[in-house]
This record gives structure tokens, C-alpha cells and sequence, in this order.
């Protein structure tokens, strides 16, 4: 089986990890697509349109059976549209786990870390407006401005990226949240530093295994049953952090093709 996974830049490799520890005898094509990178500034029309871009890309010169949006922003700017128009793919997207958030929590208190797109987008409103109503919970969004570019430049354990992580989540401390929904593909990248700073108590809620399992679920109605090693490539459009490459794949024994595209 061939799929197609896409995000702005390396956080979609969160994905691609979680689908490698789950999932065999597939080829994934992945599109860092670092030339618009970061998706969270950009109109929503401007990220529909990369995704139909890399969508259509994926096709024709991969023959994909299966996209992966790898990335909430562009999610909630075209998983509608792409369900619409590519009928004969699997596609799934990527939404801030709120749901097992609110099953996890003990103090009621849960925050969401995402783009400013993602937290203003409808498809996320939606998914707030549909949230049980029998359990009272406070929600704390906070759109993390900044934050993809120091993930994206590697700089994951410097005082920057601590500090700005600090300002946000220090008076979430104060407010006794426990669960916190990593609601961007890149955040994973920077787990260890919330859990330094909130302690490691705290429940962080990523959304790779769900995708993994959806995947699994998906392709397996389609007959799929291949048993070989997967094998990942990774393209990107404008520039790319290999060494941050290979530390999200630092178990990963299999060769792992990084090219240009
Ligand atoms: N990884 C993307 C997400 O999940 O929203 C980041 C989008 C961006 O480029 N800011």
C-alpha cells in the first residue's frame, strides 16, 4: 500500500513514528512542505490550497491509495474538501484529542496547545461545541505563537523555547490543569520540556496512535494484510533539519530516503 502524509514541516513525522511502531508492509511518501511553512499564520484558503497541491502531487507521481493529513491547521482548513474530492482515498486528519482528554482528567481542567489557526478554525469550534456537557470542564486554549519555528529550527531544549513554554504553561500550573492536549503535530517534539515544566504527573495527549489505529483500521477493509518492513521517504520544499530528522527516527532501523522536491 502506498500513503501520502503531508504537514508544514517535520511535525507530521510525529505521525509517521507512531505509524512506523504499529504498521507494516506499506511505502509512506512524506511532504515536509518547509517552503510555506508555518501553516498556523496562513488564511485558510492559502493552506487549502497546498493541500490540494500536495495532494494532487502525491498522486500523480506516487500512485497513493491513502493521505494522511499530518497536521491539525491544515486539517481544519481542508479535510472536508479533500473527503469531497478524493473519494477513492483513504483520508484521514489530524484533531486535537480533546475527547480522551476530558476522559483522562481529575481536576477538570484540561488545556489545548495549538496554532492560532487550529483554535480559530470552525472544524475545532465544533469540536468544543460537541464535547459532553455532563462533565463540567474548564478549558484553557492557548494558541503557542513561535513555537513550530523553534521546533522547526531544532532548537528544542533552548532558553527561548523553554521560557515561551514557561509563560504559557506556569499559570496553567497555578490553575491545577493535569491533561494537556498537544494540538499540533510539532508539539511531541518538546514533551519533555512541558513535562519539566508541569511536572511528570501531567497527562499529555498526542494524537499519532489514534492515527496509526485508524489507519490500520481503514486499510484492513480495504484487504490489506502485507507483512514487509515499512519504508519512509521524506521530501521537503524549501529547507529541511536532518539532525532533527534523525532524532525522531533514532530507533528506526530501516534506511530513511530525505531528498528535495
Ligand atoms: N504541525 C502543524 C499542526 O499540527 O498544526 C503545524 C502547523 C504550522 O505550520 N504552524
Amino acid at each position: 500500500m502506498k500513503i501520502g502524509v503531508f504537514d508544514s514541516g517535520l511535525g507530521g513525522l510525529t505521525v509517521v513514528k507512531a505509524i512506523s511502531e504499529r504498521f507494516k508492509g506499506a511505502d509512506i511518501f512524506y511532504i515536509a512542505d518547509t517552503a510555506y511553512a508555518p501553516y498556523g499564520d496562513k488564511t485558510q484558503e492559502e493552506i487549502k490550497n497546498r493541500c490540494i497541491q500536495i495532494t494532487e502531487f502525491l498522486i500523480y507521481s506516487f500512485n497513493i491509495e491513502a493521505i494522511i493529513v499530518a497536521c491539525n491547521t491544515a486539517t481544519s482548513a481542508a479535510i472536508k474538501y479533500l473527503r469531497d474530492v478524493y473519494k477513492d482515498l483513504i483520508v484521514i486528519g489530524t484533531e486535537p484529542g480533546i475527547k480522551p482528554a476530558i476522559n483522562l482528567t481529575k481536576s477538570s481542567k484540561v488545556a489545548v496547545l495549538a496554532t492560532k489557526a487550529t483554535l480559530r478554525g470552525e472544524k475545532y469550534q465544533q469540536l468544543v461545541e460537541n464535547l459532553s456537557k455532563d462533565k463540567d470542564i474548564t478549558l484553557y486554549e492557548q494558541a503557542c505563537v513561535g513555537l513550530v519555528e523553534q521546533i522547526e529550527k531544532g532548537e528544542i531544549n533552548s532558553s527561548v523555547t523553554y521560557n515561551m513554554l514557561k509563560n504559557w504553561l506556569l499559570p496553567m500550573k497555578e490553575k491545577n490543569v493535569d491533561t494537556i492536549v498537544l494540538g499540533c503535530t510539532h508539539y511531541p517534539l518538546v514533551s519533555e520540556v512541558i513535562r519539566d515544566i508541569m511536572g511528570n504527573k501531567i497527562n499529555l495527549i498526542e494524537t499519532g496512535e489514534a492515527i496509526a489505529n485508524r489507519l490500520i483500521y481503514l486499510s484492513s477493509l480495504r484487504g490489506h494484510n502485507e507483512d514487509k518492513p515499512l519504508n519512509i521517504s521524506i521530501g521537503y520544499t524549501g529547507k529541511i533539519n536532518r539532525s532533527m530528522i534523525n532524532k525522531i527516527f533514532k530507533d528506526y532501523n530501516n534506511k530513511i530516503e530525505v531528498r528535495n522536491c
